[in-house]
């Protein structure tokens, strides 16, 4: 954490400007900022092509194979979607970012939030951070598959995840120009999209809490990926980021932060987001840092022509920090060897490559298990959770020589 005096004194214009006119910025209701998807109106916007997705609807993911081992970065046309609704068009101009809450230093009611514009934002301090987002049910579908017992959701592989740089402001920044109790424990993150309905319930906007510790030390409210403004799809025009954190915590379209001195709830982190059901205890709590899962770069059951050598690549990743090591087994687990690693960026995934000799003619079983610095190892099983979360076991890959 970065000390207050550490940060750019707030400046005439901009963000001090910004918290000093207050009430008078906040007019336009949430409804103004969003069209909803109107029926039959797709929920993501950018193209899918099948060579790079796997499309489910108001979800969709990167296929492994279509991954360049050369490219380290997730380009944010390849990168996976999720959707509890709709991707909303939103207009910068009248965008509108409100903080609010008991947990500012002088307290503010939804009505007389800090009003932040798009400009007000883009003129704070920018800052880039890699990180690798990943969506917190990524690798569910192994659960029925790879361990007998199926779990509800979207049956994703483990397309569910990219390596993006981000740019933003720190939400310390903010926070801190607009001024912090001490108190504050906990933030709730609201997005502008339209309010999600599932079995006939509405639970309202896609919304989640944190701790405010996170946001003093690398939570980042983000306008761009790879060097250029964020798609619709991710977020345009301002999302959250958690670096390392569930992907749900990454609140897109971000419409509001309320600072509290309590501890916040809402169903995305009371009835999702938790581990439930299986061998887990009712009381869990929200899910928060990210496992360590791995990934060839390879299709599912894929046929590798049969070389002296063959070039395995793929990638791992952890939420706690960068992976140690990966081991790699091409006999089923039967044997392992460590294999060569390199990690371009802090904060982002480690790509593998092991060269596979003589291999023989005929179907094999790859596996690769990755271990962080924090001593975090892939187990062979994951506990089973009702949602299907955190499949973090090491994936049984088929491929066949020919
Ligand atoms: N407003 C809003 N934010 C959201 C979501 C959403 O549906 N609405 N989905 C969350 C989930 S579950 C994930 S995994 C990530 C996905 O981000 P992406 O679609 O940009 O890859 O966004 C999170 N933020
Ligand atoms: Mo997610």
């Amino acid at each position: 954490m970065i000390s207050p005096t550490a940060e750019p004194r707030p400046s005439r214009r901009g963000l001090l400007t910004a918290a000093t006119a207050g009430a008078g910025l906040l007019a336009l209701p949430a409804e103004a900022l969003t069209q909803r998807a109107s029926a039959g109106a797709p929920a993501i916007l950018k193209p899918l092509p099948p060579e790079w997705f796997v499309d489910y609807g108001s979800n969709a993911e990167m296929r492994w194979d279509s991954v360049d081992p050369h490219r380290y970065l997730t380009s944010p046309a390849r990168l996976f979607v999720r959707n509890h609704t709709a991707t909303p068009s939103i207009d910068p101009a009248t965008y509108r970012l409100e903080v609010f809450g008991d947990g500012l230093a002088a307290p503010r009611s939804r009505d007389q939030a800090v009003s932040l514009s798009y400009a007000d934002l883009r003129r704070l301090p920018a800052t880039r951070i890699t990180s690798v987002h990943e969506c917190t049910g990524n690798g569910r579908s192994f659960f029925a598959t790879q361990q007998g017992q199926a779990a509800s959701g979207t049956q994703w592989t483990l397309g569910a995840v990219g390596a993006v740089e981000w740019e933003g402001v720190r939400l310390r920044t903010v926070l801190r120009r607009i001024g912090l109790d001490p108190r504050a424990v906990s933030i709730m993150a609201t997005g502008l999209d339209a309010p999600y309905v599932s079995g006939g319930v509405d639970y309202g906007a896609v919304r989640r809490p944190f701790p405010v510790s996170k946001a003093l030390d690398d939570a980042l409210l983000v306008w761009g990926a790879n060097g250029k403004d964020l798609l619709p799809d991710h977020g345009y025009p301002i999302r959250l980021v958690l670096p390392g954190w569930v992907g749900i915590g990454s609140i897109k379209w971000l419409g509001s932060l309320e600072v509290s001195r309590q501890e916040q709830t809402s169903p995305w982190n009371t009835i999702w987001y938790r581990m439930t059901g299986g061998s887990y205890p009712s009381d869990t709590p929200p899910l928060t840092v990210n496992p360590v899962r791995s990934a060839f770069e390879l299709a599912w059951g894929a046929t590798l022509v049969r070389r002296p050598v063959v070039t395995l690549t793929g990638r791992a990743w952890s939420g706690a920090g960068q992976i140690a090591y990966v081991d790699i087994s091409t006999d089923g687990g039967v044997t392992w060897q460590r294999t060569q690693t390199h990690c371009e960026r802090r904060g982002g995934w480690t790509q593998f490559r092991y060269l596979w000799h003589r291999p023989a003619p005929g179907d094999h079983v790859l596996l690769a298990r990755a271990t962080d610095v924090t001593g975090r190892r892939q187990p062979l099983v994951s506990p089973y959770n009702a949602n299907g979360y955190f499949f973090d076991a090491v994936v049984r890959h088929p491929v066949t020589i020919a």
